[in-house]
């Protein structure tokens, strides 16, 4: 399409260019439109405001293919990457849920766990309190023991020494004394040889009878007794513990008699005559006996 050229007009009354006024032809009308001086002025103005936007919208659409056209790509690969950002994560989180659900699991068992040692120390706090007490009280009990087993102890030997002490007042009333000579009488009862073996620890011997005065004295104390009289060396010789023989004799009637194998003598203090009161007697048969000692004290 032919544009319209603007060419000067002139006054088709006058022939003559009017002042501001322009005239426009268009090829299909072959005919000059006129303008008057402002609205021909509208009129560029309005060209120049189409160009102008015609001119945007083009920068504008260009801008729009460039961009479609450079940009999608990198959007789709960053929604890709979103995408398995987003997998990733989630899968992620399924795991870290998994750990967690795990975790929690682990920590009620060590709860559960550490209140039953928590519940075990205090049994066994209580326990060994309990065996502390009982300690406490088995030594108290063990000092009071020890104690008492000290003055048992204590007791004990101070009653022995009183045994000892009375024994000793006892032997000394076993002890008689005649002329130059102590006689100790014993309350056990011995064989003619143990009688005889006792004497002699206690530094003495069986009692030699050497006089008629010496068997008064002993026939005086009434008792039934070994003197220091045997003839086992040699039967019927009779003779004393010192191996004196027998010079003054005061034998029972019918005595001795060797009866049974009678070799030891005794005094039978009983006998109304204290002169005839001597038998024999077989030598391991028990009897009281009566020591004597000459020179010294028991
Ligand atoms: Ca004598
Ligand atoms: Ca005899
Ligand atoms: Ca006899």
């Amino acid at each position: 399409m032919e544009k319209p050229r603007s060419i000067a007009v002139r006054s088709p009354w006058t022939g003559e260019l009017n002042m501001g006024e322009e005239e426009v032809i268009f090829p299909w009308r072959k005919q000059a439109i006129r303008h008057t001086g402002r609205y021909a002025a509208n009129i560029r103005c309005y060209k120049m405001a189409a160009v102008g936007l015609s001119v945007l919208m083009l920068v504008e659409i260009i801008t729009l293919c460039v961009w479609h056209t450079m940009g999608r790509d990198p959007l789709d690969t960053c929604n890709n990457n979103l995408t398995m950002e987003e997998n990733q994560l989630e899968t992620s989180d399924n795991s870290l849920s998994d750990q967690r659900d795990q975790l929690l699991t682990r920590y009620n068992n060590l709860t559960v766990e550490r209140d039953q040692l928590l519940s075990k120390c205090n049994n066994l706090t209580v326990e060994r309190d309990h065996i502390k007490n009982r300690y406490d009280n088995l030594t108290a009990e063990r000092d009071q023991l020890e104690a008492k087993y000290n003055n048992l102890t204590t007791e004990r030997d101070q009653l022995k020494k009183e045994k000892d002490r009375v024994l000793h007042k006892l032997n000394n009333l076993n002890l008689k004394y005649f002329s130059s000579s102590q006689y100790f009488v014993s309350t056990e009862r011995k064989s003619w040889s143990e009688s005889r073996q006792d004497c002699i620890k206690r530094g003495a011997d069986l009692v030699i009878i050497n006089s008629e005065e010496e068997q008064q004295f002993l026939s005086s104390m009434k008792i039934r007794a070994w003197i220091g009289l045997t003839d086992a060396d040699a039967e019927g010789t009779w003779k004393w513990v010192d191996n004196t023989p027998v010079i003054s004799a005061y034998w029972m009637p019918g005595e001795p008699n060797d009866q049974n194998n009678e070799d030891c003598g005794e005094i039978l203090l009983l006998q109304e005559d204290s002169l005839m009161n001597w038998n024999d007697l077989p030598c391991d048969q028990k009897q009281q006996y009566v020591c004597e000692n000459v020179t010294k004290a028991f």
